[in-house]
């Protein structure tokens, strides 16, 4: 059997009560360790488990999928998932390629940011098409998910981006020589992803958000430390927000006058004139 086990969003103890169980029953367990981080490190966890833990990088879920899958009609093997395990679609493939070779496979969930994000206050119903932000280059600026905010914007619903973060990156002269030295992990901040945006809406300008769009940054969801702090696109480009993982939401048109009450406690006191008046003139009330 294949578990895909979701470990929630924070440290060892947020796995379920039957994820442990499958785990505990697993000979082998790997740790993806791409698409999202723990907040607690391998050796947390095997401590917790009682077990060695393998943490699989992005090459080896992608090309060697089959040593993870090794004799799994056989034996039980754990496959982590930071979050839920299909909050990111990367590991379709895996369960895919397990149901090839005709391995069972029991998906156990947990939670993950997509319904973490409720606490800020936005209801979960009112959220559109989530996009995710990767960093530009000085020639490479794609601009794809920007038709999925505008869509989400016309329609009045809320977005939720999600920032990149670069594992186990090789820069381009250690890939050129083939040589495996990674560069140290790096997490997108919301200030940068803020600034993206609002360059992308300047060159594009088709209105789908701008400087004065409300928006809140979400980071560490999850943790002891989670903070929240709304305000315009504009504002939070200077805010603070510490430690990753940052994620952003744009809030829709439709904010229901529920969701405005939970999220105006997010904006600094500073600020909070302006956001009561971007709210009654440019949403609905
Ligand atoms: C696999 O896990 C199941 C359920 O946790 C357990 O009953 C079974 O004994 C395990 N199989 C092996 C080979 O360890
Ligand atoms: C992050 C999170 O909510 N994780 C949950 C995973 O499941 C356990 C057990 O059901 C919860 O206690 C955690 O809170």
């Amino acid at each position: 059997m294949l578990y895909v086990i979701g470990l929630g969003l924070s440290d060892e103890k947020d796995i379920t009560v039957k994820g442990l169980e499958a785990v505990k029953a697993s000979e082998r367990i790997y740790l993806e360790a791409y698409t999202s981080i723990l907040m607690v490190n391998k050796e947390k966890l095997e401590e917790f488990y009682e077990k060695p833990v393998v943490v699989a990088d992005r090459e080896m879920v992608e090309s060697e999928s089959d040593v993870i899958l090794a004799n799994a009609q056989n034996v039980n093997v754990s496959f982590l998932v930071v979050g839920d395990p299909f909050g990111a679609t990367t590991h379709t493939d895996l369960v895919l390629r397990a149901k090839e070779l005709g391995i069972e496979v029991k998906i156990i969930h947990n939670a993950s940011i997509m319904n973490a994000i409720g606490a800020c206050g936005l209801s979960l119903y009112n959220f559109g098409q989530t996009i995710s932000m990767v960093w530009f280059l000085d020639n490479w600026r794609p601009d794809s998910w920007y038709p999925r905010v505008k869509e989400n914007r016309d329609i009045g619903l809320h977005t939720l981006v999600l920032l990149d973060i670069k594992v186990k990156e090789q820069s381009l002269e250690n890939m050129a020589r083939g040589r495996k030295i990674y560069e140290p992990p790096r997490y997108m901040t919301v200030n940068t992803c803020l600034e993206q945006m609002l360059e992308i809406e300047e060159k594009r300008g088709e209105n789908a958000y701008g400087p004065e769009t409300l928006a809140i940054g979400c980071v560490r969801l999850g943790t002891a430390t989670q903070q929240f702090v709304a305000g315009t696109m504009q504002q939070l480009l200077d805010c603070d927000f510490g430690e990753p993982l940052h994620s952003l939401v744009i809030i829709g048109r439709r904010m229901h006058l529920m969701e405005y009450d939970m999220v105006r406690e997010w904006v600094p006191q500073e600020n909070r004139g302006t956001f009561e008046e971007i709210y009654k003139r440019d949403y609905e009330t």
